[in-house]
């Protein structure tokens, strides 16, 4: 292979030209094997002399996603964009294919399935179960993320509520299952976080020129599972400094008024403020977090002129790091499964935020000012500069 020119690669639909060296430069900033193997997936390296000097990890072999690079069902308009950057959130009714959806929807079941294996892995419901029981002991399940003997301490010792909605009499109870940072075990789900268009859709939104893959969390509401999560700002659990940074909240079950609806504070991204972390829970903060208390507006949503939302699986709702949001319990007898992709400015770096819960992607020894680690945070957008030639 001559290293200085241009690769061309035969693909299903065309000609695809490649810019060995700058692949090559893109692969060399990863260390680790699987992300090295996903972002050839993000460069469209179908080339074999790109494939060749690639491990591809035992537990990778097979994985491959058909998102294509950047592109997606559709484009964003006009109006969307303007609508994110004024109210701080937006719906993209149908800006996934159902072919996205059907994706996620298998990541999400594998994510289930080895929810056991995660360190930072929640059952909602019976922990808060156990923390609301002075008497009862804190089972863990082997997750380390959160400190729950201390927030026991916390809750025993203030007056605030569990936020639950009411159960329906003919539904059983079900479980609020958590997850975090399950990109880096469920392939499917790093393809997509990595190589969808959601890295372009950011750079759109969010008007930046160079887009981060901050990390993921899974939420899943099963049939009856009531627990309301408290309003709160993302921002102030990340320890990041800067604040251009978006979520990406993907709905896999229509969502309906008592089925699991988030609801979003139109404009608070802009109110200048940061509210303490909370336990989601309760509007209880993190003990000795930063930043201000949040105001009670899960007492009275309405009167703080929360919107929520209705959605259909194709849809995705995005909403700006310091917009204040919270979400409704599941009444109903169906699961409302949800996937949060979060992307921020790739120029965003460490901060430490006291009292919010150590997030799994940051490093142990991380301190202020430092760049964020590439191979847990990807550069995920612009892409590299491949394009088509003529066939
Ligand atoms: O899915 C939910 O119920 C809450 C999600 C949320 O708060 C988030 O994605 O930031």
């Amino acid at each position: 292979m001559n290293a200085q020119q241009p690769i061309l690669v035969k693909t299903d639909q065309a000609h695809l030209e490649i810019d060995v060296e700058y692949a090559k430069a893109v692969l060399e900033r990863f260390s680790n094997p699987w992300h090295r193997y996903l972002l050839t997936l993000y460069l469209d390296a179908t080339a074999e002399a790109l494939q060749n000097s690639i491990a591809t990890p035992p537990a990778m072999t097979g994985a491959r996603c058909d998102f294509g690079r950047g592109g997606g069902a559709r484009e964003l308009t006009p109006d969307e964009i303007r609508q994110f950057q004024i109210c701080g959130y937006v719906k993209l009714a149908g800006i996934l294919s159902d072919q996205q959806v059907d994706a996620l929807r298998g990541a999400a079941a594998a994510a289930v399935e080895s929810l056991q294996a995660s360190p930072n892995s929640y059952n909602v419901t019976t922990a808060a179960d156990a923390l609301w029981n002075a008497a009862a002991s804190i089972d863990t399940g082997g997750s380390t993320q959160h400190d729950l003997p201390a927030l026991a301490r916390a809750i025993a010792q203030s007056d605030l509520p569990r936020l639950l909605d009411e159960a329906r009499p003919d539904q059983t109870r079900g479980n609020f299952l958590l997850d975090t940072g399950v990109w880096r075990r469920v392939p499917g789900l790093a393809a997509f976080a990595l190589a969808s268009q959601l890295p372009r859709l950011s750079a759109e939104l969010l008007n930046i020129a160079s887009v981060r893959f901050f990390d993921d969390q899974i939420f899943i509401k099963e049939a009856g599972a009531i627990d309301r999560v408290a309003f709160h700002q993302d921002l102030t659990y990340f320890h990041l400094d800067g604040t251009a940074g978006c979520v990406f909240w993907i709905p896999l079950d229509p969502v309906r008024s008592g089925s699991g609806r988030m609801g979003y504070v139109p404009g608070s991204h802009l109110w200048g403020k940061l509210f303490k972390p909370n336990i989601f829970a309760s509007r209880l903060p993190f003990p000795g977090s930063d930043g201000l208390d949040m105001p009670n507006i899960d007492v009275d949503p309405a009167a703080h002129g929360v919107e929520y939302i209705d959605v259909e699986p194709g849809d995705v709702l995005v909403h700006h790091l310091l917009t204040v949001h919270g979400s409704e319990g599941n009444q109903g007898g169906a699961p409302r499964r949800a996937i949060s992709l979060r992307y921020i400015d790739a120029a965003m770096r460490y901060r430490g935020r006291p009292g919010a819960p150590p997030q799994p992607m940051h490093r142990a020894d991380a301190k202020d000012g430092d760049p964020l680690d590439e191979a847990i945070h990807p550069v995920v957008w612009p892409p590299a500069p491949s394009r088509r030639s003529v066939s």
